[in-house]
């Protein structure tokens, strides 16, 4: 046991956990000297084993990018130009502080953006920078993701972070619904090399269902695909769930609620074939599903950004719930990580406590819906946000209604990003602050810690010193304290401001109810030891963690064993701990909440469209709006195009190849379209991240129509307000 500081392994062989996706695959990383020669996958991975994708082997190029921003940014006279961090610094406090003393914090808003959650001392330092700025609202790409999945285990466990995944080793029927690993590689669900795992599941006699509009590539190696119409999850799962209860199945957890779910249910069911199956086909999925010994059904993006994405969310657990798969091996269960954060005083519904001011949406833990940010911005009264601070997130592409989005974020008074790239976001702000790159910080998933397909220990040191600038954790503390005495700290002060947060992060681990209940603080600051950086912060997660060794109170690990294991350490299989992860009082699962039996009334009374409905794809080599602007990944066939089934393109009189109009109650953006015969014949993709800045900065492969310009900013979630970004409903006509 030793103190850690931030300390570059130096050793020949070196290994970086990779940031980009949520498979967090480790990688073995050649230099020479300090030039990065190569990454490839560590096969001695206790949990990647080996498995790596084109990004992951792509990341020297972005180390390399001389695009990537390496020195604070200050908007002057329309340009950004380079300053040094003191001027930076001072331009935000000035900046920040001007909105907050003219119009109050309720005119303050923060958007924190997806690579955010790969970045464990980004994480942590931001939230130092919202208590400091106490902005009126908070944004995330969560709002654009997966809050349904939050808020529908909220509703049902109390607790939003409780999210289960599948048990891929030993389940014998893997259900996914609106996934496509095999190219996203996973979410919500840490599964490096699901090709792999997938062909180990056939190998022991198992099956996979998919269930998705287009013949993704996930869908073209199941056992069975079925094409749902966009959209209409929820009805499907109202049908499999209410003939799972019809056919005698009840849950074996403590549950309550199944009386109300079963009498709602009932109210749908006559309706369910809306999703575009038949009455047949539900009941023979039904049949599947019981005729399995453990099924694990898992449900993503294309589950979430849906008008229901919550409801479906929430059916999804019901289902494995109804099964018996629910926190059993086999089944679908919560995995556990090595840090626990300092605890906080459990709140069991963090929903709907305030609203949005222009269109009243609920809050969920704590955030309002992106999809209503521009609004704010644009819309005059009390509280309308004048100041914004994005870390890590371009929404001017990634959100819904970017056109609406790109002319609100032009009409702030003052914004400040923290970003890699100048982008269609960052470019509207008045100073970025240069993130850094992979090699040059440390890494520990916070986030994706407790998805894990197994349970793991892993933490990769830095790769490369970083020399003349500050690591992302510390260039938030930066922001954080500039924001508080209103011009650029002193590096003692900032010093004194790490220790803050340290003993402030003791404080309530002894404070709280775990293995450092009641011990004394001054011990535990002195065994962290001197060192600076997020690491500090960590050791005392880890090892007040469920492997941790309670500052020597049991037998466990630190995070100086995790450093100096680069291929991790396994924790085992998944295992059931449904007890500690249900926060309602009663300790039960609420299958019948009232947002939820409302919400099947909103889905009884929903009407159908019987025309065109976007959704989007992915592509191995992109990674939402960026990262495809590196060589390696830019190269190959275009794609940002619009898939389209041969029927609905022969209706229209489109010839393969040709160029079309895609319009939407939004806007119209150009497309040409690549024909198929698979799926959804109703059904038309684009991928989104792609951008439409005629600026010759950007280069090529990064240029298509942006599918979120076609997005209403009121297509939505009606219980979480997350942007309904797949099944909109479109039309696709030639051009000239
Ligand atoms: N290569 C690559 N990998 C990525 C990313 C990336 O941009 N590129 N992004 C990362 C991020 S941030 C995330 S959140 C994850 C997402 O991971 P996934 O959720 O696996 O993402 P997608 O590949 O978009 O798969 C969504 C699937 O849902 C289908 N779908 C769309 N609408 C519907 C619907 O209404 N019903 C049903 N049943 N299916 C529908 C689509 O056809 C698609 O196959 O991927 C991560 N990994
Ligand atoms: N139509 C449609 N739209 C979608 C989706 C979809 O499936 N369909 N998927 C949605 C999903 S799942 C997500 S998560 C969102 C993502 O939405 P956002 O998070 O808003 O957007 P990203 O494209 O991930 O942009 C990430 C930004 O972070 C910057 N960045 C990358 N690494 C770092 C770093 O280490 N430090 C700092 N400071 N900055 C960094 C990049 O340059 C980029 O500007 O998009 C959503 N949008
Ligand atoms: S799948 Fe690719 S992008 Fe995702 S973590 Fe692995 S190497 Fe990185
Ligand atoms: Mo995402």
């Amino acid at each position: 046991m030793g103190s850690l500081g931030i300390v570059p392994d130096m050793s020949e062989r070196r290994f970086r956990i990779c940031p980009i996706c949520e498979a967090a695959c480790n990688l073995e990383v050649k230099l020479e000297g300090e030039h990065i020669i190569a990454t490839t996958g560590d096969a001695a991975d206790t949990f990647s084993r080996g498995h790596v994708c084109p990004k992951g082997l792509a990341l020297p190029e972005l180390h390399d990018d001389p695009a990537r921003i390496r020195a604070p940014l200050v908007k002057r006279g329309g340009a950004h130009v380079a300053v040094s961090w003191d001027e930076a610094y001072a331009a935000i406090a000035a900046g920040l502080g001007g909105v907050r003393e003219r119009h109050g914090n309720a005119a303050l808003a923060v958007y924190m953006g997806n690579p955010t959650v790969h970045n464990f001392g980004l994480t942590l330092g931001f939230s130092e920078v919202v208590k400091a700025l106490s902005p009126g609202q908070f944004y995330s790409a969560g709002s654009i993701d997966q809050l349904p999945k939050n808020l529908a285990s909220m509703l049902m466990f109390g607790n939003g972070n409780a999210v289960p995944v599948p048990d891929i080793e030993r389940t014998d029927c893997l259900v996914v619904i609106g996934a496509n690993p095999i190219v996203s590689n996973g979410s919500l669900w840490v599964v490096p090399g699901f090709r792999r795992k997938l062909a180990a599941l056939k190998a022991r006699g198992g099956q996979m269902v998919v269930v998705d509009p287009r013949r993704s590539e996930t869908a073209g190696v199941a056992d069975l695909h079925l094409a749902v119409r966009p959209g209409t999850d929820a009805w499907l799962l109202a049908g499999l769930c209410a003939r799972l209860i019809e056919r005698g199945r009840r849950p074996e957890l403590p549950a309550r609620g199944i009386e109300l779910l079963t009498d709602a249910l009932a109210t749908v069911r006559s309706a369910e074939t809306r999703c575009g199956l038949s009455a047949g086909t539900i009941d023979a999925l039904a049949d599947r599903l019981m005729a399995a010994r453990r099924p694990a059904v898992y449900g993503r993006v294309g589950t979430t950004l849906t008008r229901f994405g919550t409801l479906t969310s929430f059916l999804i657990e019901c289902v494995n719930v109804l099964t018996g798969s629910l926190d059993r091996a086999g089944g679908a269960l919560f995995p556990e990580q090595a840090y626990v954060a300092p605890p906080r005083r459990r709140v069991a519904q963090m929903f709907g406590r305030f609203t949005s001011r222009v269109r009243g949406y609920p809050e969920v833990m704590g955030e309002l819906p992106v999809a209503g940010l521009a609004e704010e911005i644009e819309t005059e009264g009390t509280g309308q946000i004048r100041g914004l601070v994005t870390i890590a997130g371009n929404p001017a592409v990634s959100t819904p209604d970017s056109d609406g989005m790109a002319r609100a974020l032009g009409q702030l008074e003052f914004m400040v990003s923290a970003d890699i790239y100048l982008n269609e976001t960052t470019r509207h702000a008045d100073v970025i602050l240069p993130g850094t790159s992979p090699f040059n910080d440390s890494h520990y998933d916070q986030f994706l810690g407790s998805m894990g397909y197994r349970n793991n220990a892993r933490y990769s040191p830095p790769v490369l010193p970083l020399r003349d600038r500050p690591d992302e954790w510390r260039m938030m503390l930066g922001m954080a304290v500039a924001i508080r005495e209103g011009r650029p700290g002193a590096p003692e002060e900032l010093d004194a401001f790490e220790d803050e947060v340290v003993v402030a992060a003791i404080a309530r681990h002894v404070g709280g109810d775990g293995v450092l209940r009641g011990r004394d603080p001054h011990e535990i600051f002195q065994a962290i030891g001197p060192a600076r950086g997020m690491e500090r912060l960590l050791d005392l997660g880890v090892r007040a963690g469920p492997w941790g060794d309670g500052f020597g109170s049991r037998e466990g690990i630190t995070l100086e064993d995790m450093a100096t294991s680069p291929h991790g350490i396994d924790q085992g299989p998944l295992r059931p701990r449904l007890a500690e992860v249900v926060f309602n009082e009663d300790g039960e699962i609420n299958l019948g909440p009232d947002a939820i039996i409302q919400d099947i009334e909103r889905l009884r009374q929903e009407g159908t469209s019987d025309g065109l409905l976007l959704i989007g794809r992915r592509n191995i080599q992109t990674n939402n709006s960026w990262l495809h602007n590196l060589p390696a990944l830019g190269a190959g066939p275009r794609r940002a195009i619009l898939e389209m089934h041969v029927a609905a393109a022969n209706a229209r009189g489109i010839a393969d190849g040709e160029e079309v109009c895609v319009a939407s109650g939004a806007a119209e953006v150009r497309a040409t379209v690549r024909l198929h015969a698979e799926g959804d014949p109703d059904t038309v993709v684009l991928p989104h991240g792609f951008s439409e800045l005629s600026d010759a900065s950007q280069p090529e492969q990064r240029r298509g129509p942006n599918s979120n310009r076609l997005a209403p900013a009121d297509h939505i979630d009606g219980l979480s307000g997350t942007a309904a970004l797949n099944a909109i409903p479109v039309e696709v006509t030639r051009l000239g």
